[in-house]
């Protein structure tokens, strides 16, 4: 349940008088202002909404947002946010994570809160890359990347933070990028979701990792490499002159050329270009691991398939478990076996 009433706010209503300590031009930036921006649009109530972080330059955003906030420690947020939920479960909680943050030393707890499916909005910034200690290689740094940790360049391999999602049990998975003005939709179909709906954002690190994403993030000229998926639609990009479809002997996706018809418009049937189903989670998966470069990035709502919430059934358990019984918590503390401790640390018994 995701903010039940609807109230009227404008930006200024999200926005804090904290200082906004991101390097100049950091797309954080952005990706604030969109989250402002959509906030009114949703009717979200400020008092009714509270963002989670764990640690990182990413996890600075609670400061920024005029709601109910909590800067966790690192990696630490899917469990905080879990606690929060389940205390109240009629809060709507965004968590915000990175990289580093959500995949490295809390990729244990970001796999739980999607499998468990607790309802929160979770939005990783991805910059491939530790931002605020200084630029170390992070689990999603492209094999070669140079930094203080990796010198010569790193050698493994990155995580696919969207394919994580989806083989961690995530019923949502949308993709956008910073400065895309798309951002606030994927958002909106992210909080209209109700389960854990996990959003990976490229965001552009200037100083430690800088335009990384610009081969599909571009502010111009990149817009051929973006597939920006709508339930229902062909997958065309390329201005609809490529697009996918499903090679059925090899069971994979491959990219064709889609020309124009009679009427001008693309004759994507006749390329045989498959239609976006958010609900095709076979699908889903080839498109989180579709390789950039010889496919275009996969942006907006890759996969959404509702299914009941964690804490749903956490609630429907306690009103089973507690009907017709008193609510007395000395009565329970007092009750049944108690221990004497006797001894001390000095004498053991
Ligand atoms: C227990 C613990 N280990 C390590 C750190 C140091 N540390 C702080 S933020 C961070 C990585 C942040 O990277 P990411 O989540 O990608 O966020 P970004 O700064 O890039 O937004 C690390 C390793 C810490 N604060 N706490
Ligand atoms: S170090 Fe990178 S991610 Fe952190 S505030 Fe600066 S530009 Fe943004
Ligand atoms: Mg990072």
């Amino acid at each position: 349940m995701n903010a039940p009433v609807k109230i009227e706010t404008t930006l200024k209503d999200w926005e804090t008088d904290q200082e906004v300590r991101w390097c100049p031009g950091c797309g954080d930036y952005a990706i604030l202002k969109a989250v402002q921006r959509t906030l009114p649009q949703l009717g979200a109530d400020p008092s009714n909404t509270c963002f989670i972080s764990g640690i990182g330059c990413s996890s600075r955003f609670p400061y920024y947002m005029e709601t109910y906030g909590f800067h966790t420690i690192h990696g630490r947020a899917p469990a905080v946010a879990t606690g929060v939920k389940l205390a109240n479960p009629d809060l709507d909680i965004w968590l915000v994570t990175g990289d580093g943050d959500g995949l490295s030393i809390g990729g244990n707890h970001l796999m739980h809160v999607l499998r468990r499916n607790v309802n929160m909005q979770i939005m990783l910034f991805n910059n491939e890359i530790y931002g605020l200690t200084k630029g170390q290689a992070s689990p999603t740094s492209r094999e070669g990347t140079k930094s203080p940790s990796t010198p010569l360049g790193s050698y493994d391999h990155p995580a696919r933070p969207a394919a994580f999602a989806l083989g961690s049990g995530a019923r949502f998975v949308g993709r956008g990028f910073d400065v895309s003005k798309n951002l606030p939709d994927v958002l909106k179909a992210a909080h209209a979701h109700q389960g854990a709906a996990f959003i990976e954002i490229f965001q552009n690190c200037i100083v430690y990792n800088k335009d990384v994403f610009d081969d599909f993030a571009a502010p111009k000229g990149a817009e051929d490499r973006q597939l920006w998926l709508e339930n229902g639609k062909p997958m065309l990009f390329a201005k609809d002159t490529k697009g996918l479809t499903l090679n059925r002997e090899k069971l994979c996706l491959e990219v064709v050329d889609v020309a124009a018809g009679e009427d001008g418009s693309p004759d994507w049937e006749a390329a045989d270009v498959i239609v976006h189903d958010v609900t095709n989670r076979t699908v889903a998966h080839m498109l989180v691991e579709m390789p950039f470069g010889p496919f275009p990035m996969a942006l907006g709502v890759l996969y959404d398939d509702p299914r009941p919430t964690f804490e749903s059934a956490v609630v429907e358990e306690r009103a089973r478990a507690s009907a017709g019984k008193d609510a007395n918590l000395a009565k329970l503390l007092g009750k049944g076996q108690t221990w004497t401790v006797s001894g001390t640390a000095q004498d053991p018994v």
